[in-house]
């Protein structure tokens, strides 16, 4: 069974695996541990990742990215409407409602969901773990952000399941980087001892997450979460953007944002920019060749005046932490450490903010790119029996209280009852006990939409059957369990009704008010024995007490219609789809054609990075080689017959060889080179 962490970042991904020597990130065939969750759909295939990446500018309306807080939005929702205008390819309502992409993909046009989308990337992570742990990979887990709702993670799922991967948890961001934190320390206060509390911020490109997680040995429970679901790095080349459009129509007498190319290469200008910014903080130059109307263009711009133009996004930096910080009610001084990851917590400014709240600094210990990814992969490893880790609770805390409604028996009247309280542990099961005579329904919902960053605060509705009175017409005793699971998701997992035997002495109580127990966590059996609380324990005391009176459970089936739901019919037509298409693109490009050139190429260009073993001269003519073939390689090689690889492949083999044995005799450490050779 492999091991297999995927973080699917906004722009970023990221996969770690479980090997015999510990938990590694691992790299794509570009030699690259990050692979972009942008995806490219041509005439004849579709590219995934850096290649989909290389094309943004170039195939702009089939180059899909940024689609990752889709999951689950309607095609009316206000975000899905506000990010539609600023994206350089269509949306679509699907006939459900549901946000669609409309691509032109093997000259056809087509509305593809954003469960979809995922899939493909995912399919992508997922042969590249395939290539890394020579062996099929379907188990996983993968990382979601803590604010997502129940509609947004079970889209997530779905979209698991297209790609054919079996994840067995969708963990939190920042409970992911808890893990990948704490599983490691070797000095954490022993379990009667006060436990130690630390701080994890992740600011990624498109949101902002924050957690406070107490450590005691062998287990971590998270106290509370916060979060910015709309602030990332992404802002802050928003706002470089909108100044270098204003400056260019000023100076250059140019409408960038009339054209979407111009616009998007300036984007990825300034996000380049604003990532030079964090190194230095003297005036720097945005240079673009044949921006528009053959014009050069040419700017600068200075990390103090930056951070005056970002004002604004870094005020937004403290309430999350502040809000955090209240719900946990630990002071600051309880605070061991603050760890910061996610590629935007680079922002000088960000830091600063950080670690002025928290009155000291910030640390970084974890890799800021990795983190993620290697606490899912160690989520798996714990979870995985094939695994041998060491034993590591992780308790998680529901982000939004969550409310079950239903109506009386007696009256239309309706009663509710909030089942999970905000921060309440999870993954956790309940029991509730209803009396009824008939079947009923109960309606779960966010108890607090305002604090929701999800337009429709209904989770679903649950009908219980077959529920029937007793056979001296009384109302049936009927236990509901309900839950959130592994993943985050709430839902009434079974029904029973209590039948009385004949005979038997009226003891059963016959309120009308339903009672709730806590039933802990079922999925796991590790210690923590905090959680079979009281609720549970009187439980099984009371059925003792009434030993010699005979009960009969009788299950009763759940009609289950949550928001947004997926048709399972579509479902699998998606899954067959996605098979497909994938077994198309890898025939497209498999070993003996573009791939091979591919595989060669990014293996001269790893040997490029380490120049230092050649003369300056052939390094150039290296590099000069290396370009002019990944260029060919996307445009005319992107379609040719299997002689013009071989051909090209051969060239590019006269070239390399010599600098291969050059840089063999000069490492004199050949296994390096063919372990990559392998990987790839
Ligand atoms: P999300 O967590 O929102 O889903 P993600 O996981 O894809 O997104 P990350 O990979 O953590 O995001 O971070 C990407 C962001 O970090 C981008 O906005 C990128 O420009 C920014 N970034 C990376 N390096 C730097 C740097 N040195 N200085 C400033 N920003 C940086
Ligand atoms: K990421
Ligand atoms: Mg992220």
């Amino acid at each position: 069974m492999s091991v297999v962490g995927i973080d699917v970042g906004f722009q970023n991904c990221y996969i770690a695996v479980a090997r015999s020597g510990g938990i590694e990130t691992i790299a794509n065939e570009y030699s690259d541990r990050c692979t972009p969750a942008c995806i490219s759909l041509a005439s004849k295939n579709r590219t995934i990742g850096n290649a989909a990446k290389s094309q943004i500018i170039t195939n702009f309306k089939n180059t899909v990215h940024g689609f990752k807080k889709f999951h689950g939005r309607a095609f009316n929702d206000q975000f899905v409407q506000g990010e539609k205008s600023k994206l350089p390819y269509s949306l679509h309502k699907l006939d459900n409602g549901s946000t669609g992409i409309k691509v032109r993909y093997l000259n056809e046009d087509k509305v593809l969901t954003i469960e979809q989308m995922t899939a493909m990337l995912l399919t992508k992570l997922k042969e590249t773990s395939e290539h890394a742990l020579k062996k099929p990979v379907v188990d996983c887990v993968i990382s979601v952000p803590s604010f997502f709702t129940d509609v947004e993670r079970r889209s997530l799922m779905d979209a698991t399941q297209i790609a054919g991967l079996n994840c067995l948890r969708l963990i939190n961001d920042t409970t992911a980087v808890a893990l990948a934190y704490g599983i490691y320390k070797q000095d954490l206060p022993n379990p009667e001892e006060k436990p130690r509390n630390v701080v994890f911020v992740d600011i990624g490109h498109s949101s902002y997450q924050v957690s406070i997680a107490s450590f005691n040995k062998g287990k971590l429970k998270v106290l509370a979460t916060a979060f910015d679901p709309y602030l990332g790095g992404r802002n802050f080349d928003e706002m470089l953007v909108e100044y270098f459009c204003e400056d260019f129509k000023i100076r250059f007498k140019l409408n960038v944002k009339d054209n979407p190319r111009a616009l998007l290469r300036l984007y990825q200008e300034c996000e380049k920019l604003k990532k030079l910014m964090s190194a230095n903080s003297s005036d720097l130059p945005l240079n673009i060749e044949c921006f528009m109307n053959d014009i050069d263009v040419h700017g600068k711009m200075n990390r103090p005046q930056f951070e005056e133009m970002c004002a604004h996004l870094l005020m937004r930096v403290e309430a999350p932490l502040k809000s955090v910080m209240e719900q946990s009610k630990l002071s600051r001084d309880e605070i061991y450490a603050t760890e910061v990851v996610g590629g935007a917590t680079r922002i000088p400014a960000i830091k600063e903010r950080i670690s002025k709240f928290f009155g000291k600094d910030i640390s970084t210990t974890l890799n800021a790119d990795e983190a993620v990814a290697r606490g899912c992969a160690l989520q798996c490893a714990i979870l995985s029996p094939a695994f041998k880790v060491r034993e590591f609770s992780i308790t998680d805390a529901v982000p939004f209280p969550i409310t079950l409604r239903w109506k009386s028996p007696t009256d239309e009247s309706v009663g509710e009852c909030e089942v999970y309280s905000k921060n309440h542990a999870a993954p956790f099961s309940k029991a509730i006990t209803f009396h009824k005579k008939e079947p009923f329904d109960l309606e779960a919902f966010y108890s607090s939409p305002h604090e929701l960053p999800y337009p429709d605060s209904r989770i679903g509705r649950f009908t219980i059957q077959n529920v029937m009175p007793q056979l001296d017409g009384d109302s049936s005793k009927v236990k509901v369990k309900v839950r959130v699971n592994m993943h985050g998701i709430f839902s009434v997992s079974s029904a029973s009704l209590i039948e009385k035997q004949k005979g038997e002495a009226e003891d059963v109580q016959m309120d009308t008010e339903p009672t709730v127990q806590n039933e802990g966590r079922p999925e796991e059996q590790v210690g923590d024995t905090d959680w079979q609380n009281d609720g549970d324990k009187q439980d099984q005391g009371a059925s003792s007490s009434k030993a010699k009176s005979k009960v009969k459970s009788v299950d009763l089936p759940i009609l289950a219609n949550t928001t947004r739901q997926l048709d399972r019919d579509v479902l699998n037509n998606f899954v067959e789809y996605e098979v497909s298409h994938n077994s198309l693109s890898v025939c497209l490009s498999s070993l003996e054609n573009m791939w091979s050139v591919a595989v060669y190429l990014a293996q001269l260009n790893l040997l490029c990075m380490c120049v230092a073993v050649l003369p300056l001269q052939e390094s150039n003519r290296l590099t000069i080689m290396l370009e002019d073939t990944e260029n060919w390689l996307y445009e005319e090689g992107e379609d040719q017959e299997k002689e013009i690889y071989q051909d090209k492949l051969s060239e590019l083999k006269k070239f390399g060889e010599p600098i291969e044995e050059r840089y063999r005799e000069h490492e004199g450490r050949p296994r390096a080179f063919d372990e990559l050779g392998k990987k790839i």
